[in-house]
């Protein structure tokens, strides 16, 4: 495995940053979880916009410009032969002392991984996932915009635990005022009488590139889509449910809190959406070799 830091490249073994690094003391960063399928990195511009957005909102510099950035991660896929798989981008504040002014942090680490993935089981993609409302309410916009990927995972972690505690496979995540946000890897969309909705991003959803790439879909499909403030209620009555995610792709839902959604099987919108994702992943993307 060749891991790539600020310009070169190790192996897994000596691939290693600072106990200074304000990644660490402080998850002072930003990081970005891409596919590549069939040698193409799915949507690889969209991330790359979104962590330069991400590390604009915490007053951090990335020390490469965008092209630089995308030439390394394809560089990273490269050295590691990989053809299918993840790449987590990872950029930190850098190398301080144990203040927390990043002022005393001279630059920013970044850190490119290549890895084989490990999806949900095959079961869940076939049947469907259990999700739970966790008691851990997603970060208000007051106290860190959640539309920044940070390495400030906390309560999502939390969350998960929740989840995994309550045996089910995701945790949804409301926000302050009730409404439903997202869950704690994946954006959330429900299906009512033919009709595609999913939270705002206001409501404290990441914006999802998966997320984004449903909404291409739908439109393609001639299927209507929109963002209204959503609830508990409406995801109990709703006649299909399913989330997205770079790591989950487009999985469905089919209980929530223990209680069935539609019939309890994944259903035919989900379904048609998953294959036309799946093709789109196979012969998108930005070619690596
Ligand atoms: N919400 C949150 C909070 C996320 O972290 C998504 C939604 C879905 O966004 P994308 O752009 O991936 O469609 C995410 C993304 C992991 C992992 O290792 C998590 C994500 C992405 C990749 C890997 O658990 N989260």
């Amino acid at each position: 495995m060749k891991i790539y830091i600020d310009g070169e490249f190790h192996e897994k073994e000596h691939a290693k940053v600072s106990v200074f690094d304000h990644g660490l003391l402080y998850g002072d960063g930003v990081f970005e979880g891409i596919r590549f399928y069939n040698g193409r990195v799915f949507r690889l511009e969209e991330h790359i916009d979104r962590l330069y957005d991400s590390a604009r909102a915490i007053c951090l510099d990335i020390p490469l410009d965008k092209p630089a950035l995308i030439a390394t991660t394809i560089e990273t896929i490269r050295r590691n032969e990989l053809r299918d798989g993840y790449v987590r981008l990872v950029v930190t504040r850098g190398d301080g002392d144990l203040g927390l002014n990043p002022a005393l942090c001279p630059k920013a680490t970044i850190i490119i991984i290549a890895a084989k993935i490990t999806l949900y089981p095959a079961d869940n993609y076939e049947n469907g996932l259990m999700v739970v409302t966790c008691a851990t309410r997603r970060i208000p916009h007051g106290a860190l915009s959640p539309m920044v990927k940070s390495l400030n995972y906390l309560n999502n972690v939390l969350a998960k635990i929740e989840a995994a505690n309550a045996g089910a496979g995701e945790g949804l995540m409301l926000n302050e005022q009730g409404y439903v946000a997202e869950c704690t890897g994946d954006n959330i969309f429900l299906v009512k009488r033919g009709r595609l909705f999913t939270p705002p991003i206001a409501s404290g959803a990441l914006a999802g590139v998966t997320r984004g790439v449903v909404f291409e879909m739908a439109a393609e499909a001639g299927i209507p889509i929109s963002e209204p403030d959503v609830t508990r209620y409406d995801l109990f009555t709703a006649d299909e449910c399913f989330l997205t995610g770079t790591a989950a792709e487009l999985i469905p839902v089919v209980t929530l809190d223990r209680r069935t959604i539609g019939d309890g099987r994944p259903g035919p919108i989900t379904r048609r959406l998953m294959t036309r994702f799946h093709e789109l992943t196979q012969t998108t993307g930005t070619v690596i070799d």
